[in-house]
């Protein structure tokens, strides 16, 4: 998979952080903030709204928004858990996302 990102991005940051979890390999794309690069067309292309990150996955499917990636990690590479299953802690690390 190939995830589209850049070093000071903190939303790439907590996709890459979930993959560094789930010990999984990775392709990096890097798509240079400060250059615009997010703006030009070939990005654009992966992402309309301009925005990093975006997952490519190794079926060409693309997902964009940092949480949803995660939720996707998470669905596809259940082990190790990122949230603990009990019941009540699961939610609770919920009420920390925004
Ligand atoms: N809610 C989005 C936020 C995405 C976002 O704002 N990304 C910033 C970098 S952390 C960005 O690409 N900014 C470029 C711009 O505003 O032109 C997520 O969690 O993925």
């Amino acid at each position: 998979m190939k995830l589209s990102t850049y070093f000071r991005s903190s939303a790439s940051y907590r996709v890459r952080i979930a993959l560094g979890l789930k010990g999984l390999s990775w392709e990096p794309d890097y798509v240079n903030l400060p250059k615009g690069e997010q703006r030009d067309a070939d990005y654009l292309g992966i992402n309309p709204q301009g925005l990093l990150p975006a997952l490519t996955t190794d079926e060409g499917g693309v997902l964009t928004q940092s949480l949803a990636i995660i939720e996707y990690l998470e669905e596809t590479h259940p082990t190790p858990a990122l949230l603990p299953s009990s019941a009540l802690i699961g939610p609770k690390c919920g009420q920390w996302r925004s």
